[in-house]
């Protein structure tokens, strides 16, 4: 074929002349490989932009960018704006999405068994957290979501320990000081158990809506990592903060396994280790910020509240293991997870 008919050929499919000229210097390249387009990666994720799992996406496109020159198109949309929160899952497992960072709570739907993971008091704290699902039992644990979800957890995002957040001025030493609180929770059941686990009267409500709720008094407070409350000004329309310590989160990034299989080995290595860089951003950041936050927080006029954790985790830890969710946790498996160090 001429390179007049080549080019026109191209013209037609939107090639530019310059690309054919590219092409035929450097030896004609196949018609294939000069049309290449990006593979789309989109991300939905109804964290707010100030946040530290917002911008960590920012890192993951940041790294595959440099990792895989001109291979992938990262679309990043934040404030649930793309997918409700809680309905990224199933959107991964249908390809309409290929990303997000999904909750112990989101995989607990699909697999029972992970809500050993939603529940209070288990996890110790941030080195805990990484030991375990970067350890044989996060293989082990990630097996089953994989299989059942069609959703490849990539690396764990640090979200935080949460506290309870109160619109009023409270003294909250036990459980029974929450009794009758509206108390917030994600929409889940699983979230709603832990609420009232706490003691309080669990009310579900999507993240984006809480601000409003608690400025017009719909609910008496929430539970969040202190860097969330920062970023998404809770602390504006509080004035409490409970040091509860009830659950040290996670957030899992996960790619929608359609998508990921259909990668090149070289490529699924790649993404994921963008996805764990991604997630040492995050999780570096949400550490400093939780060591500095209290004082922030102070500054705003919140009272912080030291309560009885110890109460708090009695109760709580109870209402667990005496629960239907704790008959479905693979046997050993919360010692094995207490025995990490
Ligand atoms: C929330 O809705 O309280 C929560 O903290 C739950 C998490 O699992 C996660 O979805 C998070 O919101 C969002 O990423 C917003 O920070």
């Amino acid at each position: 074929m001429s390179r007049k008919a080549f080019q026109r050929i191209l013209s037609r499919a939107g090639v530019s002349t310059l690309a054919v000229v590219v092409a035929f210097g450097l030896g004609f390249a196949a018609p294939q490989a000069v049309a290449q387009t990006k593979q789309i990666i989109r991300i939905s994720t109804p964290a707010v932009p100030d946040d530290w799992h917002a911008k960590m996406w920012t890192v993951f496109k940041e790294n595959l960018d440099k990792s895989a020159p001109g291979q992938f198109d990262v679309q990043i949309h934040l404030n649930a704006a793309l997918f409700k929160q809680g309905t990224e899952p199933t959107a991964m497992a249908r390809g309409n999405l290929e990303m997000s960072a999904i909750s112990a709570q989101d995989i607990s739907k699909i697999v029972p068994e992970f809500s050993i993971f939603t529940a209070g008091y288990i996890i110790r704290d941030v080195d805990h957290q990484q030991k375990v699902f970067n350890g044989p039992i996060g293989e082990e644990v990630f097996k089953p979501v994989i299989k059942k979800m069609e959703v490849t957890p990539l690396a764990t995002a640090y979200l935080g320990t949460r506290q309870v957040m109160l619109r009023e001025v409270k003294d909250v030493k036990t459980p029974a000081d929450l009794k009758g609180v509206k108390l917030r929770m994600p929409s889940s059941k699983e979230w709603l158990f832990l609420g009232e686990a706490l003691g309080a009267t669990p009310m579900p409500m999507a993240y984006g809506e809480v601000y409003l709720a608690l400025q017009t008094g719909t609910i008496d407070g929430q539970d969040n990592p202190l860097p969330s409350a920062r970023a998404a000004k809770f602390y504006e329309v509080s004035k409490t903060i409970v040091m509860t310590s009830h659950l040290v989160d996670a957030v899992f990034i996960s790619i929608s396994s359609k998508f990921y299989n259909a990668l090149t080995p070289d490529q699924q290595q790649k993404v994921k280790l963008a996805a764990e860089a991604a997630a040492r951003y995050n999780n570096a950041n949400r550490v400093k910020d939780e060591a500095e936050l209290i004082d922030f927080f102070k500054a705003q006029g919140l009272k912080i509240v030291t309560p009885d954790v110890g109460a708090f985790r009695k109760a709580v830890q109870q209402k667990y293991l005496t629960s239907d969710m704790a008959k479905t946790w693979p046997k050993g498996l919360l010692e094995r997870i207490n025995a990490v160090r």
